[in-house]
């Protein structure tokens, strides 16, 4: 045994929650991909891009989440922060994408998956700044990150997408309700991720203590949102049918 120094290998220790997180997150999103593009074959055409779109997304995560598990490891737990974003980048357009998909059903026009994509964008380079580039200014950038993601759970729940709702069949009602609740919950998970990983101070301590990591918040985010979110449009495609 003493050849073999665990810090210095790839083993994933039994107490690395946070390696095995992204261990179990790789194979979470290969699966979820392979079963989304398989139903392909067997969804109504008025699901088929949602489905896959869903595909894609947990596709896309599966390459980083397996990128992002090699650094973990190889820099003995280092956050991947910057492919973290690269995945989110492209993944968070595609899940509005899939929102302007299930609102157009409820007559949306394409200026709305614009503005949806506009604003996530803006939460999304804000929040990069305040992790990576200016992070003795994490809680203003986190803040203005905060105000464009609000914006986007104001537009499904009293905005545009709420008000195509209301004119809508039961069933686009039900699918426009659970996208509220993946917005405001699911997506909710994020900012508790960055609240730890920019701690400082006594919340740092805190945040220690209780062994609150940020990596295992945002890979249970990702899992929830990515794979949760396309379960459901999943199951609202054999819902209609
Ligand atoms: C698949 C990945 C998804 C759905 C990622 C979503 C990410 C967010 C909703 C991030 C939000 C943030 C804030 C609202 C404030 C702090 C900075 C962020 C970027 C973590």
């Amino acid at each position: 045994m003493e050849h073999f120094n665990l810090l210095t290998t790839n083993v994933i220790a039994a107490d690395n929650y946070v390696a095995f997180t992204f261990f179990i997150g790789t194979m979470a999103m290969m699966a979820a991909s392979v079963f989304f593009f398989f139903e392909l074959g067997n969804t109504s055409k008025d699901w088929r891009t949602s489905v896959l779109v869903s595909g894609i997304i947990t596709f896309i995560a599966a390459v980083h989440y397996y990128y992002m598990r090699g650094y973990n490891l190889e820099t003995n737990g280092q956050s991947p922060v910057f492919f973290r974003y690269v995945d989110w980048l492209l993944t968070v357009p595609l899940m509005c994408v899939e929102f302007y998909l299930i609102t157009k059903k409820a007559g949306a026009k394409v200026g709305l998956l614009w503005k949806l994509i506009l604003a996530s964008v803006i939460m999304l380079v804000t929040g990069y700044w305040g992790e990576a580039v200016a992070r003795n200014q994490a809680a203003f950038w986190g803040l203005v990150s905060g105000a464009a993601y609000f914006w986007i759970v104001w537009m499904v729940w009293k905005g545009e997408v709420a008000q195509l709702s209301k004119a809508s069949s039961p069933a686009v009602q039900k699918a426009i309700d659970s996208l509220l609740k993946f917005v405001v919950i699911g997506w909710g998970i994020y900012p508790l991720g960055y609240l730890v990983g920019t701690a400082d101070g006594q919340w740092y301590e805190f945040c220690k203590n209780w062994n609150l990591n940020m990596d295992i918040i945002y890979n249970i985010g990702d899992a929830v949102n990515k794979i949760g979110f396309g379960l459901v449009v999943y199951a609202l495609s054999r819902s209609e049918d």
